[in-house]
C-alpha cells in the first residue's frame, strides 16, 4: 500500500482552506524503550513496538501558510532554506502527499528550542507539528490516532509525539499500518527529570534512517532485539505502574546499550558514541555506585539523556553542570 492510499483513506473526502495560517505545537520525545528498524520502509512501520515520554515544552512550533508561489519556502529558527538542503527536500515530499493541487505551495516556519538532527528527535516533534498544523489549516478535525499515523509517515518516531507523558507506539500488524500509531499512557511522574547532555551541535555522522537499514540488513545481533523490545517493554510498563523508578532507569539504559551494541555489530559498523560519551557513561555508573539514583538513554547520536527523580537534582546539576533540565510533566507545557 502507498503513502497516498493511506492518506486518503483518513482525510475527509472534501475539504478547502479554512484558516490564513495553521499552527501547532508538538512535544520532543525520548524512547525508553527504543524503535529500531523497520518492517515497512514506505510507511515506517516498525519491527517492534517502544515506549516514549516526551519533553514537555521541549520540542517544534510550525506556522503553515498556502501561497500561490512556484515553490515551497521553508523557515527554521528564522532563517530561510535552501529547497536542495536534505531537511527540505524530505519536508516538501512529505508536504507534496498533501497538496490538493500540484499549484498550490506552501510557506512553513518551523521554530524549535532543541538542537536539530543530532540525535535529540529533532525531526520526531518537527513531523507531529507539521501534521497538526495541517490539521490546523484546513480543519481536518482528525483525532490524535489519526494525526499519528500520518506523522509516522513523514518519521516513524513522529508518531509518538502528539501527546505528552508516557507514550507506547504499537507497532501493529496490519499491511496499510492502520493499527501502527501513539497510544497515551495514564500514568503521571511529576518528579521525574531528564537532563539534556549535548556535547556539541553537530550533525549526525549517519542518519537513523540508513543506520537502521543497515543494522537490519547486516548485523548478527539484530535477531536479539525483538525479544529485548518485548521483555523490556513490559518491565518498563511495570515500574510505571508501581513508580519502581530503579527498575524504570535500569531498563531504559540497558535498552539504549543493547540498541547500540546491535549496530556496532552491522558491517558497516555503526558507532554514535564519542569520548565525550563514554567518560559521561563511566561517571554516571560511579555515581550510581557512590548511591546516586541516575540512569542515562542514548539515542542516534553521541548525546546522553540523563534520567534522574526531583530529589536528585542538586547533585546532578553539581556533578553535569551544562545539562539542560527537563521537567516532562510541566502543567504550563502547552
Ligand atoms: C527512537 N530513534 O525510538 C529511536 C531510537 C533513534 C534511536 O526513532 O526513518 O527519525 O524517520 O522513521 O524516527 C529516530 O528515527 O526514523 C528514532 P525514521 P526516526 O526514538
Amino acid at each position: 500500500m502507498s503513502k497516498y492510499e493511506v492518506i486518503k483513506s483518513i482525510l475527509p473526502k472534501v475539504w478547502r482552506q479554512k484558516k490564513e495560517c495553521g499552527e501547532a505545537f508538538a512535544p520532543s520525545n525520548i524512547a525508553l524503550c527504543k524503535y529500531w528498524g523497520k518492517r515497512d520502509q514506505q510507511l515506517n512501520l516498525p519491527v517492534t513496538s517502544s515506549l516514549s515520554i516526551s519533553l514537555g515544552d521541549k520540542g517544534a512550533t510550525c506556522r503553515i501558510t498556502e501561497h500561490n508561489k512556484a515553490h515551497d519556502i521553508i523557515y527554521l529558527n528564522g532563517n530561510e532554506l535552501s529547497n536542495n538542503t536534505e531537511f527540505s527536500q524530505k519536508l516538501i515530499q512529505y508536504l507534496d502527499l498533501f497538496r490538493i493541487s500540484p499549484t498550490i505551495h506552501y510557506q512553513i516556519e518551523a521554530t524549535t528550542n532543541i538542537p536539530v538532527a543530532a540525535g535529540l528527535a529533532s525531526s520526531a516533534c518537527g513531523y507531529a507539528s507539521v501534521i497538526d498544523a495541517l490539521n490546523d489549516l484546513y480543519q481536518w478535525q482528525l483525532d490524535k490516532t489519526q494525526l499519528s499515523i500520518l506523522a509516522r509517515l513523514g518519521s516513524g518516531s513522529a508518531c509518538r509525539s502528539l501527546w505528552h507523558g508516557f507514550v507506547e507506539w504499537h507497532k501493529g500488524n496490519a499491511k496499510d499500518g492502520m493499527d501502527s500509531h501513539g497510544i497515551k499512557l495514564p500514568e503521571k511522574w511529576p518528579e521525574l527529570r531528564i537532563g539534556l547532555l549535548i556535547f556539541h551541535q553537530e550533525k549526525k555522522s549517519i542518519s537513523s534512517r540508513q543506520a537502521m537499514a543497515t543494522t537490519i540488513q547486516t548485523s548478527t545481533l539484530y535477531k536479539a532485539w525483538p525479544e529485548k523490545i518485548q521483555h523490556d517493554l513490559q518491565i518498563i510498563k511495570e515500574a510505571l505502574a508501581n513508580k519502581d523508578f530503579n527498575s524504570l532507569g535500569a531498563t531504559a539504559e540497558s535498552n539504549a546499550l543493547n540498541m547500540h551494541a546491535t549496530m556496532m555489530a552491522s558491517w558497516p559498523p555503526i558507532i554514535y558514541s564519542e569520548t565525550d560519551t563514554l567518560m559521561a557513561m563511566r561517571k554516571i555508573w560511579q555515581l550510581r555506585q557512590d548511591g546516586l539514583q541516575l540512569f542515562f538513554t542514548q539515542d542516534a547520536g553521541p548525546h546522553l539523556k540523563l534520567l534522574f527523580l526531583e530529589r536528585s537534582l542538586k547533585e546532578v546539576q553539581t556533578e553535569f553542570p551544562t545539562a539542560e533540565i527537563v521537567t516532562p510533566f510541566d502543567e504550563s507545557s502547552p
